[in-house]
């Protein structure tokens, strides 16, 4: 498997243009499809629900990479149809439980990751390196697309990933979200990121197809 993969942010795609796109994506073999969950508590936003990952399902093979932005996310796990190898992400701040949901993803045979904003410290993950396969480092405070990136996320993906190393996990992959340009996806894949979301900054600004082939260099 390479470990440098892509997940668009299906938020930000043109929903009158889906097939296209989702026709564009297979023939990249893009790895992963961003789906960015919001319920209007946890992020002051509302987006894609759980009908929509089904309906995405249905319609591709590709594995979906659920964002989960939405409090209490354990009575969400058994709506999403989960499949072997999708990603969902559930925020740390969102639970008192965390350890269960992430046993219970990984209980589909997906991956369980847990994401944490640009404020919260990597050391919440030391009781529970044992259970994620991944991290989602949010570059941005959740909500929005079309933001800017908080300036201390390169840094802060270096030190995530000596922090893996140091405590022997360094197959805990790291996902990156929140203004993946071109740019800053090189800076983070350099720092040691894995999964790269790309949006308005990257994938979704003008040419597609040209734009995923710029990712792709950009991150290897
Ligand atoms: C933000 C969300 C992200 C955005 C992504 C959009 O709450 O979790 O996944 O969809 O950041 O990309 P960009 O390039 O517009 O920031
Ligand atoms: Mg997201």
């Amino acid at each position: 498997m390479n470990n440098k993969m892509i997940s668009p942010s299906m938020m930000c795609a043109n929903i009158f243009d889906l097939k296209e796109t989702i026709d564009i994506f297979e023939k990249k073999k893009i790895e992963y499809l961003h789906i960015d969950v919001m319920d209007g508590l946890f992020v002051p936003n509302f987006a894609l629900g759980t009908d929509y990952c089904k309906q995405l399902r249905d319609k591709t093979s590709i594995n979906l990479d659920i964002h989960l932005m939405v409090e209490n996310p354990e009575k969400c796990i058994e709506w999403l149809d989960l499949r072997k190898d999708d990603i969902v992400s559930i925020h740390i701040e969102t639970t008192n439980h965390i350890q269960k949901v992430l046993s219970n993803i990984k209980s589909y045979g997906a991956k369980a990751f847990v994401a944490i904003n640009p404020g919260t410290s990597i050391n919440v993950l030391d009781d529970i390196l044992d259970d994620i396969d991944g991290v989602l480092l949010m570059c941005v405070n959740p909500g929005f697309a079309g933001q800017k990136m908080v300036p201390h996320s390169i840094e802060k993906c270096k030190k995530l990933k000596e922090y893996l190393i140091n405590n022997h996990k360094d197959k805990v992959l790291i996902e990156v979200d929140g203004n993946i340009s071109f740019e800053n996806a090189k800076k983070t894949s350099d720092a040691g990121a894995n999964i790269f979301v790309g949006g308005t900054s990257s994938i979704f600004n003008k040419n597609i197809n040209d734009n995923i082939d710029m990712l792709r260099n950009s991150i290897n």
